[in-house]
């Protein structure tokens, strides 16, 4: 994984020496993560139940930078403890091939274009499913520049 990443909301999710996990606080300022600004909550609510979810309730907003080389290799979002929760996630910036694959590691993938303003719901069977970003476009976005933005809610607790 290339990508900076940050967070709000009431817990993070860090990667480190010790691995992937949710934390309290912001391990380079030690303070806790800037509050998830409603408006935010209130749209990733809004569409998780446009896509069936009805009832969730994010408890954090991880935000990834990709630059123009930075890639996400396949993985799986399960650090979470509810998985009948979706993730939703909104694009921002520049345009990115999403790959979208099965529930195993060497699962078939189909590539998926991302861009500004896309918001993908993601949940139910497929909420394991591996995924990952093989390409961000090379471009420079009026509002995010020579980068691509991404913003995933999730309940984590
Ligand atoms: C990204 N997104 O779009 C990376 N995970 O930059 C993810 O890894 C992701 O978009 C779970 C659900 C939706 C996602
Ligand atoms: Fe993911």
């Amino acid at each position: 994984m290339s990508a900076e990443i940050t967070n709000c909301g009431t817990v993070g999710w860090v990667s480190d020496r010790q691995g992937y996990r949710y934390v309290n606080r912001d391990p380079l300022t030690d303070q806790p993560w800037p509050l998830m600004p409603v408006t935010l909550y209130e749209f990733a609510c809004e569409a998780a139940s446009r896509a069936g979810f009805e009832g969730f309730s994010p408890d954090i907003c991880l935000i990834n930078r990709y630059r123009i080389a930075s890639k996400m290799g396949l993985h799986q979002d399960r650090d979470e403890r509810d998985f009948a929760q979706p993730i939703v996630s909104v694009s921002l910036g520049l345009s990115a091939n999403f790959l979208f694959g099965g529930e195993r590691r060497n699962s078939s993938t189909q590539s998926i274009l991302l861009e500004h303003g896309d918001v993908l719901v993601w949940g139910g069977p497929l909420r394991k499913y591996f995924h990952g970003i093989s390409k961000i476009y090379p471009g420079d976005d009026p509002l995010t520049g020579p980068y691509r933005v991404n913003l995933t809610f999730r309940r984590a607790l």
